[in-house]
């Protein structure tokens, strides 16, 4: 047999985040106004600061820096997650984290499918933020098996797409002709219908029970509710969105605005309110609407270790005791000076932040550690003598906390509902088919593999390359 030429997954996964942006700009215009306004703003961080310009250059490519970084989709049953798992991975997207959102009102739990890598993040980053609805906390058992029964009735993914993942998972990959049927085939999942598969009666039952079960229990498909591009400047975004026409969430969510960026901040604009249709019981279409589909805007920092994160959530906490958020913006600056008062304790120097074991670095050889024998010495003394370096590694992963700040500034106020708190990361994992990776393991084995290679001599010739 002839052995087949594969494309890499990574990219698969380039020309799918390229196939998801062009569809979701054309079916949402105010998307495309925010991709406009985000690469205004990068253009002039870029121009501001030549030393960002040339590192991001060094480092990713700089053609791609407003490019989406990520998605999201909210699916219905146990079978459509097991399936999409599959379809992720012929991608090379792999499960990594558990997102509990039950504690914080909204009934579905989650993973992040992305790229796991060094050499695959830079390839193409491109992640989709994935949730499960809880039907087990619909309370209305009636209701619940309704439900139920309408997510098992609907395919939310084409022939064409089950037979090219199946295939790529025999034959090791796809071939080039096999990569562009897969990707047209498996956006059809993603995409908006604007008939709902339920009667207005029905509709209304599920959006009374949450806004969230409505979104998905109502419709054909998993339509992709929002992308996020990456902006070097999230305040500057967030602050010219108004004059742009378009709304933006009452607060960027996760850290204040600091020198030395963590974690993950992100807003987004208000999902819209649009027109869909649904069918009466005598068989006639009537009009109505629903609001599901936003933008959102994501700028990344250094991935935390354990210690870091502990940190980092004790002082969200505490800056929330002081202020929560109100939806309709009127605390935002009282919130935002609690925020930045609280995260003052947070050293805000690379050098602190390692030192004190907070966050996860990259280590190369300098220009003089490459003739250097670098196999003995603590990383203190090689840092100090100037044989090596340390840059931030960026986190890839979500927050709990600021997805829910997310969901609920898009389901509305009174979307908010009170849930036992009830992770069920087993069950989550049982659906999926497999375990959902660590994020701490892989930060920690990156950094790992960084001083190793510099032990060794490896990271000398790969720098001399
Ligand atoms: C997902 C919200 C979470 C993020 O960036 O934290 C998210 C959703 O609304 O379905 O995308
Ligand atoms: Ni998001």
């Amino acid at each position: 047999m002839k052995e087949k030429t594969v494309v890499s997954s990574d990219d698969i996964r380039s020309a799918f985040s390229a196939a998801m942006s062009a569809m979701y700009r054309s079916e949402v215009p105010a998307y495309g106004t925010l991709m406009d306004l985000v690469a205004e703003v990068n253009a002039e961080a870029l121009a501001k600061d030549p030393d960002l310009a040339a590192r991001l250059a060094e480092t990713d490519q700089l053609s791609r820096i407003s490019d989406e970084r990520h998605g999201a989709i909210r699916l219905g049953l146990p079978s459509e997650l097991a399936m999409m798992r599959r379809v992720f991975a012929v991608m090379g997207m792999m499960p990594v984290g558990y997102y509990d959102l039950s504690t914080a009102g909204v009934p579905v739990h989650s993973t992040a499918f992305r790229p796991v890598g060094a050499a695959a993040l830079s390839g193409n980053p491109f992640r989709v933020f994935t949730s499960l609805l809880r039907l087990d906390l619909i309370e209305d058992t009636a209701l619940r098996a309704e439900a139920e029964r309408i997510l098992s009735e609907r395919q939310i993914f084409t022939p064409e797409a089950i037979a090219l993942t199946e295939r790529a998972e025999a034959e090791g990959g796809l071939s080039a002709e096999e990569a562009t049927r897969f990707v047209e085939a498996v956006l059809e999942t993603f995409r908006w219908h604007d008939k709902a598969i339920v009667s207005p009666e029905m509709y209304r039952r599920l959006h009374d029970t949450h806004r969230l079960i409505a979104d998905v229990v109502s419709f054909k498909g998993p339509h992709i509710n929002h992308l996020t591009p990456r902006t070097l400047d999230i305040d500057a975004v967030q602050a010219r969105m108004p004059a742009r026409g378009i709304e933006p969430k009452a607060v960027i969510e996760g850290p204040p605005t600091r020198a030395c960026p963590i974690l993950l901040r992100q807003t987004s604009f208000k999902a819209l309110d649009e027109p869909v249709s649904f069918q009466g019981t005598d068989g006639t279409w009537q009009p109505g609407s629903h609001t599901a589909r936003f933008g959102e805007i994501e700028q990344r920092g250094i991935a935390l270790t354990p210690k870091g994160r502990a940190l980092y959530d004790r002082l969200l906490e505490e800056s929330r005791k002081i202020v929560r958020p109100a939806a309709d913006g009127s605390n935002a600056r009282a919130y935002e000076a609690a925020l930045a008062s609280a995260f003052a304790t947070f050293p805000d120097s690379w050098e602190e932040i390692r030192a004190e074991g907070l966050g996860y670095f990259r280590y190369s050889p300098t220009e003089l550690g490459r003739g250097a024998d670098l196999s003995t010495g603590s990383v203190d003394a090689l840092l100090a003598e100037g044989l090596i370096q340390a840059d931030p590694i960026v986190y890839e992963d979500f927050l709990p906390v600021s997805a829910a700040g997310i969901f609920q500034s898009n389901l509305g106020d009174a979307a908010a509902q009170d849930f036992t708190a009830s992770p069920s990361q087993k069950r989550f994992e049982t659906d999926l088919g497999q375990s959902v990776l660590d994020e701490f393991d892989h930060y920690a084995a990156i950094e790992a593999a960084s001083l190793e290679a510099c032990r060794s001599g490896a990271a000398h010739a790969e720098a001399a390359e």
